[in-house]
C-alpha cells in the first residue's frame, strides 16, 4: 500500500469530520487539521527511508511506526496539553493524527501484517501473516489485489475530494463515469503486469513437511527424508521428478516473464524497482525443486563468510549474483570447461550477469537481464566467463 496511504487518510478524516469538527473550524484550521491527519496518514512509511538506510534486515512494519502504540501515546500527549489548555482544535488535531495513522495501520494488515503491539510485542497480526494468502489464488496475484485495492482507493478518495465542486447532477454522473473508467482502465493495466509476473507454484512445497520430521521443507536440508542432502539428491522433493530436469522445465517456464517474485514479498515490488534480478531464475527453479539454495548459501556463509557481499540475514543475501559466485567458489563448483556442463549448472556471464544452463549443443541459458523479458539465450553469442556445478547428483 505505497500509494494508497494518503488517500485512505483523507477518507478517514472525510467519514470522521463530524466527530472532530463539532464546532466547526474555520477553513484554514479546517485545512491543517486535513493536512495534518493525511501527513500522519503517510507518516508510518517513513520508517522504510530508516530501513534502506540502516537495516535491510527486517520488515520495515515491524518498527514501533508500524503499531499502535506508539500513536495512542502521541495522541493522548498532545490531547491532554489540550485539556489542560482548554484549546477545541489542539484536541482535535490529536484526534486527525489518531485516525489518520490508524488508517496507515489498518490497511497494512489487509495488505500484510503489522506488530500491532510493537514496540511491546513482536507479534505480526495480518491477512498475510493469518495465512490468508497461503496457497489460494491471491497468494499468486498479490500484486494484482494489492494496486487494484489501491487505485480503488486512490480513484474513491478523488470523487469525493470532487464532489463538493460538482453541484449539478450532470457533474457529478460525469465523475462518477469518469472514475469507473479510469478503475477499469487502470485494472486493465494492472491484470497485464500481473500476467507477466511469474507465479511458481513452490507455495505448496514451501510450508509442507514432506518426511514428517516436524521440519518444515524451507529449513529441512533434507525434504524427502531418505538421508540424502536436497543438494545431492536426484529427486529432492520426492515428487519422482529428476530434480536437474524438473529445475530445467521450470525455469522455461519463467521466458516471457517480467518479474518473479521473492516467496510472498510481492508488496516490496515498487519500492525495490527493477522489477527482477538474474539471481531469481536460479533461485526459483531450485526451490521449486526442492533446494532452497538461499537457505544451503546461509549455512556456507555461517561456516565461511569470507567473500560474502552481505550477510546471510540480509533480504537481499539470495539475489545477489556475487554471492552465488563466492558460494560456488567455497564449493569448488567453479569450472570452465564447456564439456563438462550439464543443464541445471549456473553460468556467470562477463557482464556481471548470471543464468541457467537449459539446453546443451549448443549450450543455452535462461538469463533475466533487466528491463526485458526473461528469456532463452545461446552461450555462443554471451561471453561466458565460469560455469558453477551444485547439483551433487
Ligand atoms: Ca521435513
Ligand atoms: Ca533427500
Ligand atoms: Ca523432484
Amino acid at each position: 500500500m505505497l500509494f494508497a496511504h494518503a488517500p485512505a487518510g483523507y477518507l478517514a478524516l472525510k467519514a470522521t469530520e463530524k466527530f472532530w469538527n463539532k464546532v466547526k473550524f474555520d477553513k484554514k484550521r479546517r485545512i491543517i487539521l486535513y493536512l495534518v491527519g493525511i501527513l500522519s496518514a503517510v507518516f508510518p512509511d517513513f520508517d522504510v527511508i530508516y530501513y534502506y538506510l540502516f537495516s535491510a534486515e527486517s520488515s520495515h512494519r515491524t518498527y514501533f511506526t508500524h503499531g499502535f502504540v506508539f500513536y495512542i501515546f502521541i495522541f493522548l500527549v498532545i490531547y491532554i496539553i489540550g485539556l489542560i489548555w482548554k484549546k477545541r482544535f489542539i484536541k482535535s488535531l490529536a484526534w486527525v493524527i489518531l485516525i489518520g495513522s490508524f488508517s496507515h495501520l489498518l490497511l497494512d494488515m489487509i495488505a500484510s501484517g503489522i506488530t500491532v503491539f510493537a514496540p511491546f510485542s513482536n507479534w505480526m497480526i495480518g491477512m498475510r501473516s493469518l495465512g490468508f494468502v497461503k496457497n489460494y489464488w491471491i497468494g499468486n496475484n498479490i500484486f494484482l489485489v494489492n494496486y487494484t485495492l489501491e487505485l480503488l482507493i486512490i480513484i474513491t478518495a478523488l470523487i469525493v475530494f470532487l464532489w463538493g465542486w460538482a453541484k449539478e447532477r450532470v457533474y457529478q454522473i460525469i465523475l462518477i463515469v469518469s472514475g469507473l473508467i479510469i478503475f477499469i482502465l487502470g485494472s486493465w493495466g494492472l491484470v497485464y503486469v500481473n500476467d507477466h509476473i511469474y507465479a511458481g507454484d513452490s507455495f505448496d512445497l514451501y510450508f509442507e513437511d514432506k518426511d514428517k520430521d516436524r521440519i518444515i521443507n524451507f529449513e529441512d536440508f533434507d525434504i524427502n527424508g531418505n538421508g540424502i542432502f536436497n543438494i545431492a539428491d536426484k529427486d529432492a522433493n520426492g515428487n519422482g521428478k529428476f530434480t536437474r530436469q524438473e529445475i530445467v522445465d521450470t525455469a522455461k517456464t519463467m521466458i516471457g516473464n517480467w518479474h518473479i517474485p521473492k516467496n510472498l514479498d510481492f508488496v516490496e515490488i515498487l519500492l525495490r524497482w527493477g522489477m527482477f534480478k538474474d539471481p531469481d531464475v536460479i533461485r526459483v527453479a531450485y526451490e521449486n525443486a526442492g533446494i532452497y539454495i538461499g537457505k544451503e548459501m546461509a549455512k556456507d556463509y555461517i561456516q565461511n563468510s569470507e567473500g560474502y557481499v552481505s550477510t546471510s540475514k540480509d533480504s537481499m543475501f539470495d539475489r545477489r549474483a556475487e554471492n552465488y559466485y563466492v558460494y560456488c567458489q567455497h564449493k569448488d563448483g567453479l569450472f570452465i570447461n564447456k564439456e563438462a556442463v550439464e543443464i541445471g549448472d549456473i553460468v556467470f556471464l562477463e557482464n556481471g550477469l548470471m543464468g541457467l544452463v537449459v539446453e546443451l549443443d549448443p549450450i543455452k541459458a535462461i538469463v533475466a537481464r533487466q528491463g526485458q523479458n526473461i528469456a532463452e539465450y545461446d552461450l555462443g553469442v554471451l561471453d561466458v566467463e565460469e560455469f558453477c556445478k551444485l547439483l551433487k547428483d
